[in-house]
């Protein structure tokens, strides 16, 4: 606490002397060259766009070697609980000095990029020579550039108004690019994105168009007044907003998340752009066309303008447990400044380690750039799954880069970007790129190694132009580019994840990637990269990866053996199931069931463990497939109880009409009889006269033949002799 109000004082002292040395804060190497430059040009009240990256970083391996063996949920939410947790303790003086500064409005804004341990902040240029002057942790500052949105976007004609394709149709027709890609006939198998959260991180959007409005996420954190929704009629919530942020995740009153461009709650802005790939991701054809791949996926909405807020909305997203997200926006090679391609790079690790697939397009720069550089940022980031034409093999993320073919001749489009695309040290022969290439990111050189074959991009292809979405206002309209292509895709991941919710963004990428059609030059090329996108063929593979489903495994004892159930709801591959025993926690294999390979019939197993001794026994299931791979159900536990003695208990019910339950022990297999007297003595009824093994036994009898009145039942069996009374009473 102490070394904090030291900071204070010192930067307080520091704004009171307006005369400080100006020179000496300018060549702190903390500040980046093109930050230095603006920072020189700003006035002294201007705000200025930063972000700040800490010296420590968590290491990715680490973080994906502590979360392996979590369910995919489960690890999306370790990890930000861990990068969260590493970066608060980390941050603590620098965000003690922005928060004071931010208090005398020195700083504008603060966003916190926990998964990167970097502070994103608006400040006057006095706070921001502060921050590099006295805070050792800080690594370096570097300029984040508002970029106009029209550089960012991806389409490659202006969208035009276009009619609804259906007039009251049931269902409405769908757009040219969901027919080219096999869209409806994976929804007439029964998958439509259900269960699936995606995000759409783009210029806005029009989130009440009636198409979308069904789609959008409810974001339960901040439903203050507990309705089960924090919009109502295509507004927010009026019982929800209290300006507070009630889940926590530095963002306030965000009901359907955040415009990270005018830093407030409402993504909503005139720009249609994101309205297109909202539609397109997810629209459900209210208004007569159907435009989405995904028609049941919700949808988280944030809009973007700078790299740093692509960052904060891909961090967002992940926080608010996206299984996919999607951007069509990129950062392009002649930006000025220059992409971050490093910081890209780290998120796109960040989103990998979380499990989460993200989707992007790739410029509609054609070979004007020229390679390696048409392919823009971050859809130039590796997918998550190598194809085997890449034959350079260097480091995976969590990005599907995406071309575009038109929809009317699925040919591509001549200004879809070519690849490939390079990670090397840009500034060895082009010493203007502004920052250096970490070692572990110089894994598909191009350039500085004569020959070598970069990085294949993009990763698939998708029909962008001539395709139609919503467009804000409640209708329709044409849309283009890569832009247009790229939400296809992500529909695509929503759908496959709607049908095989357990597989991993490296199973997704090969799922879409190995069933796209084969185009262009053989293999995976560097026009259509491994494909167009197919709907069904990506189905039927998710489909054919849908693991061993166990629904049940129970246990049940009749003293002498324990039989175990269990049912499958679907089997992939399924060799068998070794059925395991403990009872003193060391698990040894009693037997093995065969499977039934491939099925999605429900099948129902049993295995006996006969000759038990009295105990307590734990078993499971270890279930194998033929590939080697095995998964071990849950324990169950079953106490055997033998017979030490001969009993009879009483019966139950008692009084009865018109059956009871009479249990009883044999301690020895022999002659058991169990016969009926009434009050006289006379026997009534022979229940059991036969050969019996020893056990806990029972007998249900029904006594509809008699009538009402006390009886007696005696069981013998050896030297064993009991009676007790039974009431009818009808
Ligand atoms: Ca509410
Ligand atoms: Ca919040
Ligand atoms: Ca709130
Ligand atoms: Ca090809």
């Amino acid at each position: 606490m102490k070394k904090k109000s030291t900071v204070f004082l010192l930067f307080i002292s520091l704004i009171l002397l307006s005369q400080f040395n100006l020179f000496a804060q300018q060549s702190s190497p903390k500040i980046h060259p093109t930050l230095q430059v603006v920072l020189i040009d700003a006035s002294a009240n201007e705000m200025v766009d930063v972000y700040a990256k800490l010296n420590e970083q968590y290491s990715f391996d680490e973080l994906k070697q502590q979360t392996q063996y979590l369910p995919k949920k489960e690890k999306q939410k370790e990890v930000v609980r861990i990068l969260k947790e590493f970066a608060a303790g980390k941050q603590q003086a620098v965000l003690a000095y922005l928060e004071d500064a931010k208090q005398q409005n020195l700083v504008s804004r603060l966003d916190i990029l926990w998964a990167a341990n970097t502070v994103v902040f608006s400040a006057v240029p006095q706070v921001i020579y502060g921050l590099a002057a006295d805070f050792d942790e800080i690594a370096e500052i570097r300029y984040s550039a508002t970029i106009d949105e029209s550089l960012l976007i991806d389409p490659t004609e202006e969208s035009q108004t276009v009619p609804p394709a259906g007039n009251g149709d049931n269902p409405p027709p769908p757009q040219p690019g969901l027919v080219l890609i096999n869209a409806p006939a994976v929804w007439a198998e029964g998958y439509y994105g259900q269960g699936v959260l995606a995000g759409n991180h783009d210029s806005g959007c029009d989130w009440d168009h009636p198409d979308l409005i069904n789609n959008i996420w409810n974001n339960l954190g901040e439903d203050f007044d507990g309705d089960g929704h924090t919009i109502e009629g295509g507004v927010f919530d009026p019982g929800d907003i209290n300006g507070i942020d009630d889940d926590g995740n530095g963002y306030i009153d965000d009901f359907i998340g955040w415009d990270f461009a005018g830093n407030d709650n409402d993504p909503n802005t005139s720009a249609t752009h994101g309205t297109a790939t909202a539609g397109i991701i997810c629209g459900d054809g209210t208004n007569g066309t159907q435009t989405g791949v995904a028609p049941q996926a919700k949808l988280i909405n944030c809009r973007l303008s700078g790299e740093a807020t692509s960052w904060l909305a891909s961090q967002y997203s992940v926080d608010m447990g996206v299984d996919v997200f999607t951007s069509s926006h990129s950062y392009k090679w002649y930006f000025n400044p220059q992409p971050d391609y490093p910081m890209h790079r780290q998120m796109g690790d960040f989103e990998l380690a979380a499990g989460v697939v993200h989707t992007n397009s790739t410029s509609n720069d054609g070979n004007s750039v020229g390679i390696p550089f048409n392919i823009s940022a971050p859809g130039n980031t590796p997918p998550s799954w190598i194809h085997p034409d890449q034959t350079l093999v260097g480091g995976v993320s969590s990005v599907i880069g995406v071309g575009n073919v038109h929809a009317a001749t699925d040919v591509i489009v001549s200004s879809s970007p070519w690849g490939p695309w390079a990670w090397e040290d840009f500034q060895i022969l082009h010493p203007s790129y502004p920052y250096p290439m970490p070692i572990q990111y110089q894994d598909y050189p191009y350039e500085t190694i004569p020959g070598s074959m970069g990085l294949i991009k993009p990763d698939v292809s998708a029909p962008g132009n001539g395709t139609v979405s919503t467009t804000n206002g409640g209708g329709y309209s044409s849309f283009s580019g890569t832009s247009g292509a790229t939400p296809h895709v992500c529909g695509l991941v929503a759908l496959v994840l709607s049908i095989n919710p357990a597989l991993t963004p490296e199973q997704v990428s090969m799922v879409i990637q190995t069933t796209a059609v084969e185009k262009g030059a053989a293999g995976k090329d560097n026009r259509y990269g491994a494909g167009r996108i197919d709907a069904y063929e990506a189905y039927l593979l998710a489909f054919a990866m849908i693991p061993v489903e166990l629904t049940s495994f129970n246990a049940i004892s009749d003293g002498e053996a324990v039989t175990l159930n269990w049912q499958t709801a679907t089997e992939t591959n399924n060799q068998g199931f070794e059925i395991q025993r403990s009872n003193d926690g060391e698990f040894e294999k009693i037997g093995f069931v065969p499977g039934h390979g491939t099925t999605t019939e429900i099948q129902s197993y049993s295995f006996i463990d006969e000759n038990v001794l009295a105990g307590e026994y734990s078993y499971r299931l270890k279930q194998m497939d033929y590939d080697g791979t095995t998964e071990y159900s849950n324990v169950i536990e079953v106490e055997v109880t033998q017979p030490n003695e001969y009993s009879l208990s009483q019966n139950y019910p008692n009084p009865f009409n018109p059956s009871t339950t009479i249990e009883y022990s044999i301690q020895k297999d022999g002659l058991v009889t169990l016969k009926l007297y009434d009050v006289l003595g006379k026997e009534v009824v022979t229940l059991i006269n036969e050969l019996q093994s020893a056990g806990n036994l029972n007998i249900t009898f029904d006594a509809s033949e008699l009538s009402s009145g006390v009886y007696y039942y005696q069981l013998v069996s050896g030297e064993f002799t009991s009676t007790k009374k039974l009431i009818l009473m009808k």
